[in-house]
């Protein structure tokens, strides 16, 4: 008998399909419109057609799903989540929205039931930025707000995005096609793991999102002069990598003092990077958040002057670029409100909580009021191969998301 736990465990064995879908043989690698990523795709396909709805891939390489309404000319409401990873990643982190969403679809269409709108399922191609250092990629698409120059980006490998998208079968070209009209969008909700502590510690497997808090993303490049590691004495160099790792401890430091600031240097690349080389070129990646947009502003902008005074210190160039930044952002509140009720008619006490990590969901505001739903996380770990979830956990996000469902569609006929 299909029961919502059964589906969930199915749901988690599809999980840990995609989660062997990776470049790199050791760890969960999937960047950006890499080869794992096509048999994502492949995989996600099949389960969308299985759950009855009509698929499609777009121009850069996001696959959507969609259930058709009840009638012609309804309204579309908007589910999902992304399908890329970080770098050694853990398997829930975007997959476990997209496929709980299927799943939920798959129900509506075992019981041959049909909404008074349609559903579309987005399973994004990029959210996390690894192989771009510009995050959202996907959604950026589908909201119509990536902005051109990126396409010119090359990665590590020098394939420049343009060369990727291509390589994919998408078509960087014609990207604005991926844009979705939102006259007739009701809204969007995605569901994900919390990546934090607070469900578990409160002992409940679900919870609602308040607002995504506002985060930025730069990268920083020290310019200096690579020499010999042998012969240029210690007081006539200009190392870039001493600059930046000054910086990069200036940074922890001032995140330190500054309260519900958190900054992550994640990334560093040095050039050329050989153990007798003076380090010539430093950069690393900056991401900074903070619940109050003006504070996350007015930080930036200390840490830029942080890394201009450096760097003239040190007699080295600096570089600024900010490749991403969003404000706070609310979750609907009629939508929560949905959730909330749908939360509580599962027998479940609700919590409500903002969101310290980024989701789609922040972009798909552009076009249309958005909610989310977050589950219950393994001591709250993400980003990290011990990203675990319980299978009672995804039963129970999967049956709220279903009552939420319904009730909208309740409140659509009653309109
Ligand atoms: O970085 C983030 O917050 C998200 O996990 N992409
Ligand atoms: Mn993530
Ligand atoms: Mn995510």
């Amino acid at each position: 008998m299909t029961t919502p736990y059964s589906i969930a465990y199915t749901i988690l064995q599809q999980c840990a399909q995609l989660g062997s879908y990776s470049e790199e043989s050791e760890c969960l690698t999937r960047r950006f419109a890499t080869p794992p990523m096509r048999q994502v795709n492949a995989a996600v396909t099949q389960w969308m057609q299985e759950a009855g709805m009509s698929v499609r891939q777009d121009a850069i390489g996001n696959i959507i799903g969609r259930y058709e309404a009840d009638h012609a000319d309804a309204k579309t409401f908007l589910l999902g989540s992304h399908l890329d990873s970080v770098r050694d990643a853990g398997k829930y982190d975007g997959p476990l929205g997209v496929l709980t969403a299927i799943a939920c679809v798959r129900l509506l269409h075992e019981r041959q039931q049909r909404l008074p709108f349609a559903i579309e399922v987005f399973g994004f191609a990029d959210e996390e930025g690894l192989r771009y250092h510009v995050p959202y990629l996907g959604s950026q698409a589908v909201a119509g707000v990536l902005a051109p120059h990126h396409l010119d980006q090359p990665d590590v490998d020098g394939i420049t995005m343009r060369e990727a998208i291509r390589t994919f079968g998408g078509d960087p070209d014609t990207l604005a096609t991926c844009v979705r009209d939102k006259s007739d969008l009701l809204g969007y909700c995605e569901v994900h793991i919390e990546q934090g502590p607070v469900l578990e510690k409160s002992d409940i497997p679900v919870g609602v999102v308040t607002a995504i808090i506002g985060q930025r993303r730069m990268n920083v490049t020290f310019t200096g002069e690579a020499g010999h590691a042998g012969t240029v004495p210690m007081n006539l160099r200009h190392d870039a990598l001493t600059a930046a790792s000054i910086f990069i401890v200036l940074v922890e430091q001032k995140a330190q003092q500054h309260a519900g600031l958190v900054a992550t240097i994640g990334q560093i690349s040095v050039y050329p990077g050989a153990s007798n080389v003076i380090p010539g070129k430093v950069t690393l990646s900056l991401d900074v958040r903070h619940a109050d947009d003006d504070q996350l502003e007015q930080v930036c902008q200390q840490f830029e002057q942080m890394a201009r005074e450096m760097a003239k210190k040190r007699q080295v160039a600096v570089t600024w670029q900010q490749v991403q930044q969003h404000g706070s952002i609310r979750c609907d509140h009629h939508l929560l409100d949905l959730l909330q009720r749908a939360i509580e008619q599962q027998g479940q006490r609700v919590i409500a909580l903002p969101s310290g990590a980024g989701h789609d969901a922040a972009i798909m505001n552009h076009l249309t009021p958005m909610a989310m739903l977050f589950v219950r996380c393994y001591k709250g770990i993400s980003h990290n191969p011990l990203e675990s979830v319980k299978v009672e956990d995804v039963a129970v996000a999967l049956s709220v998301l279903e009552r939420f469902l319904l009730s909208l569609a309740q409140e659509q006929r009653t309109a």
